[in-house]
């Protein structure tokens, strides 16, 4: 299943004019996929890093993970796709890249970094029919070609790129909790990651001053009232899955700071 989604994945990639790889700017390091940025190389596309979800992150923070992208060579932009805000500027940095009309462009990256918000956001409220077009090229089960104006075409990838890695990266990129044998230790994972950069996001998100990441789970059970009918304990699988989704929700105030990432980088570059 895997490998076939790297090959759907290759196919949309060649299919294609441009790449516009998804990224959320809440976490860049760990929803950028360099399997598909190579991939793009390879196969000679014009690769775009769009760094979605603008609106969750203070705007220096995402004129700075911009630069440090940039820096790497790659062309990047923010946008927040649900507020439509550089939606604009995306559509003309495509077309400047773009060949001559009509060309296509493959929409990638891990699920929920905002891939089909990125797409409607820039049909605008005018896209009228918002089905795929069946019969066009490059239509098949797991891609849908969609019309942004006459000549401009975007393909959405849902699922073409499989989740990968421990927790809480998998959770980071996607992984839906119901696919979770026991969501607990992953949980546990993603809010010892939001509490490093921000102590308080369990406070801002649900009152919990809690620090422990089973005594967040344990507490946010009991307020709502999830708990197991035999004992009485409260629910924490409940509370974990809620946590998940409330990150992808963004319920819960957190970012990466680009600051933590550098900091981070130096020390491995002065080796080398
Ligand atoms: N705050 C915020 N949320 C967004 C933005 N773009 C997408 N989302 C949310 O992220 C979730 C996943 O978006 P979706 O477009 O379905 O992602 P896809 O799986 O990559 O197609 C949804 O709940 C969206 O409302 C954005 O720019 N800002
Ligand atoms: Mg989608």
């Amino acid at each position: 299943m895997i490998l076939a989604s790297w090959r759907l994945l290759a196919r949309s990639i060649r299919n294609a004019d441009v790449v516009v790889e998804v990224v959320d700017i809440r976490d860049p390091v760990s929803t950028r996929s360099r399997r598909v940025e190579s991939m793009a190389e390879a196969l000679g596309k014009e690769l775009l890093i769009v760094l979605n979800k603008a609106d969750l992150v203070p705007r220096g923070v995402a004129e700075k993970w911009k630069r440090i992208i940039e820096g790497q060579g790659y062309e990047v932009l923010y946008v927040s796709s649900t507020r439509r805000l550089g939606t604009r500027m995306l559509r003309g940095a495509i077309k400047a890249i773009a060949p001559v009309k009509p060309f296509s462009v493959a929409v990638v990256g891990y699920p929920k970094t905002g891939k089909s918000s990125v797409i409607n956001a820039l049909r605008g409220r005018r896209g009228a029919s918002t089905s795929p077009i069946p019969g066009s090229p490059g239509y098949t089960k797991g891609l849908q070609l969609l019309k942004i104006e006459p000549g401009f075409y975007m393909i959405d990838t849902p699922g073409v790129i499989p989740v990968e890695g421990g927790y809480p990266e998998a959770l980071i990129r996607g992984k839906p909790p119901e696919e979770l044998q026991d969501p607990v230790e992953p949980a546990a994972a993603l809010v010892r990651k939001i509490l490093r950069y921000n102590p308080r996001a369990f406070k801002q998100a649900y009152g919990i001053e809690e620090r422990d990441p089973y005594g967040i789970m344990e507490a946010l059970a009991r307020r709502r009232g999830w708990r197991y009918r035999r004992t009485g304990e409260p629910l924490i699988e409940e509370a974990a899955r809620t946590i998940i989704r409330d990150y992808h929700r963004a319920v819960i105030p957190f970012y990466v700071p680009p600051e933590a990432y550098v900091a981070e980088q130096s020390p491995k570059r002065l080796k080398q």
